[in-house]
């Protein structure tokens, strides 16, 4: 992987210098920018009469092909014919070649344009289907009825930078319909990012159907009202008006097939022992004081958390978890794990049962010892966890993978101690936060990240060394849909940054060209345009 890599900066570096940097690095409008491109002569014709081929059957075939054909038919009112099956590239023909045996890395493709044809190649499904979605890119930006389309020839060779090419969706502070996260999978696949972060569960609401405890949708997806403005305000007034959704079991396995037809892992995230309003509302058993409970109407943290203490809780935890990994094939699970005060714990005499008869020093041991536990019972159905950062107080569980939000020391702190580390800090990943002058901008939680900012940001920290680097998986931008009242609003928050994002996770660090990227994002502009993404134009 790194001597392709290698070659191929170099190669782009001697190219760079001798026709000039921005020649080579718009050789196409692809976003984000591939390893190599070298620009050829000539183009090739695409039209009705064209045949794609591929050296395989089966689904695999159906994902790409389908996905080039809703291009094409929706851009350019051409609608390639049926696929068919090839072993060599024949004259006049697209093939795509599924050649485990290449050596190309996983997730990586060639890619060959010349006036005789195309050539993709790849390893896995995954690289061809990255390579059918560069091929796309090749295509002309606007929508416009054509007959026939002029393919520019080149030569690309591209793999991704990291594995995990994240992007989360809160749908719990304010719910989004199943339509909207499906054509999010789509947005994300044409970035190629593969990791869709799915938070589903709240203090303002749960959002997954579990059949175990309906009353986790019965009661814990609508709340009475909203909260107007923001949190901190203390005149603040509510709408008035219930809010709730959420997903059956159903809808998720149609999620999750989509995802999968695009190569997206969908990673869902379950939160304890904090942000679990919805939940306690729903079984006030679940908490240290057995309320009642509300699911919330305002944001932030809230003190009433699950009660650690109680058995209860874990029998409770294993009947949802294990519905969840039924539905989700990730190896990875999400259980959260931030911002979880320790105010009730302190008070509860179950949980300082628990501190006494485990041995534990304090509440942020038992934080960990709670999520200790949850670790072992997930990886005893071989799956793994990840946790936001705050599960490294009180010490971290032994298999754990952490998404770093607090800023990068969590991040720095798990990979030196050798665990996985997902790279999301606020002060750069944050796609709540503001993207302009926040006077100019509708009302949002804060922070400030702009295209410039995001597209800046290196996920690899440089106090790692080489063997600590290698824990990092990759970076994700959040969505947190506090002040995101609707799929238009988070698409304006989410668009165009999780561009320059594709572009941090995927391409070298070497060929990031801030300029060069706002040159190629005018084609990715025209497509946002053409797929109806209420993108925001702030740059643009
Ligand atoms: C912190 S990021 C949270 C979320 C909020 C977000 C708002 C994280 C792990 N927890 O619950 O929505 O800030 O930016």
């Amino acid at each position: 992987m790194n001597n392709l890599k290698i070659n191929a900066v170099n190669i782009f570096m001697i190219l760079s210098s001798l026709f000039g940097i921005s020649t080579v690095l718009n050789a196409s409008g692809i976003v984000p920018v591939p390893v190599l491109q070298i620009p050829g002569k000539g183009s090739f014709t695409l039209n009705r009469a064209t045949i794609f081929q591929y050296s395989f059957e089966g689904e695999h075939r159906e994902n790409i092909h389908s996905a080039i054909t809703r291009h094409m038919e929706l851009f350019y009112g051409l609608k390639p014919a049926t696929p068919a099956k090839a072993d060599r590239h024949n004259k006049g023909a697209i093939w795509f070649n599924l050649n485990p045996g290449s050596g190309i890395p996983a997730e990586g493709y060639k890619l060959e344009v010349t006036k005789d044809g195309i050539k993709a190649e790849a390893s896995t499904p995954n690289g061809l289907f990255y390579a059918a979605q560069s091929l796309l890119q090749l295509m002309p930006a606007e929508q416009k009825s054509l007959e026939k389309i002029e393919i520019q020839s080149v030569k690309i060779e591209d793999e991704p930078r990291f594995p995990w090419r994240g992007l989360h969706l809160d749908v719990c502070r304010h719910f989004m319909p199943k339509e909207f996260v499906l054509r999010y999978l789509d947005y994300m696949a044409m970035h190629k990012l593969n990791t869709f972060h799915f938070h589903l569960t709240e203090d303002q609401g749960w959002r997954i159907e579990i059949k175990k405890y309906p009353r986790l949708t019965e009661v814990g997806s609508k709340r009475k009202e909203t909260l107007i403005g923001r949190n901190f305000n203390p005149d603040a007034k509510f709408d008035g008006k219930p809010h709730g959704g959420f997903f059956t079991q159903e809808d998720i396995k149609e999620i999750v097939t989509y995802a999968a037809k695009r190569y997206i892992t969908v990673v869902p995230e379950i939160e304890m022992p904090g942000h679990a309003l919805a939940a306690l509302a729903s079984y006030p058993e679940l908490g240290c004081t057995g309320g009642p409970y509300e699911v919330a109407t305002r944001w932030g943290v809230f003190n009433d958390i699950m009660c650690a203490g109680k058995e209860g809780t874990f029998e409770f935890l294993e009947g949802v978890l294990d519905e969840v990994i039924e539905l989700f094939p990730s190896k990875i699970i999400h259980i959260g794990g931030d911002e979880a005060p320790k105010h009730n714990w302190k008070e509860c005499p179950l949980c300082q049962e628990r501190i006494r008869k485990e041995g534990l020093k304090d509440e942020h041991e038992l934080q960990s010892w709670f999520i200790t536990r949850i670790e072992k019972y997930l990886n005893s159905k071989g799956r793994s966890i990840i946790g936001w950062d705050e599960i490294l107080e009180g010490g971290l569980a032994p298999n754990a993978a952490v998404m770093s939000w607090r800023g990068e020391a969590g991040g720095i702190e798990a990979a030196k101690s050798g665990h996985y580390v997902v790279m999301s800090p606020g002060s750069h990943c944050y796609l709540d936060h503001y993207q302009a002058e926040p006077a100019t901008q509708p009302l949002a939680i804060g922070g400030f990240t702009s295209l410039a900012k995001i597209y800046g940001y290196e996920p690899v920290p440089a106090s790692l060394n080489a063997e600590e680097a290698k824990y990092i998986m990759g970076a994700q931008g959040n969505v947190w849909t506090e002040y995101m009242p609707n799929s238009a609003h988070v698409e304006y928050m989410v668009y165009p940054r999780a561009a320059a994002l594709s572009e941090v996770v995927w391409s070298p660090k070497e060929s990031r060209n801030y300029e060069s990227f706002m040159e190629r994002m005018q084609s990715m502009i025209k497509r946002y345009y053409a797929y109806g993404i209420n993108f925001s134009r702030i740059e643009f």
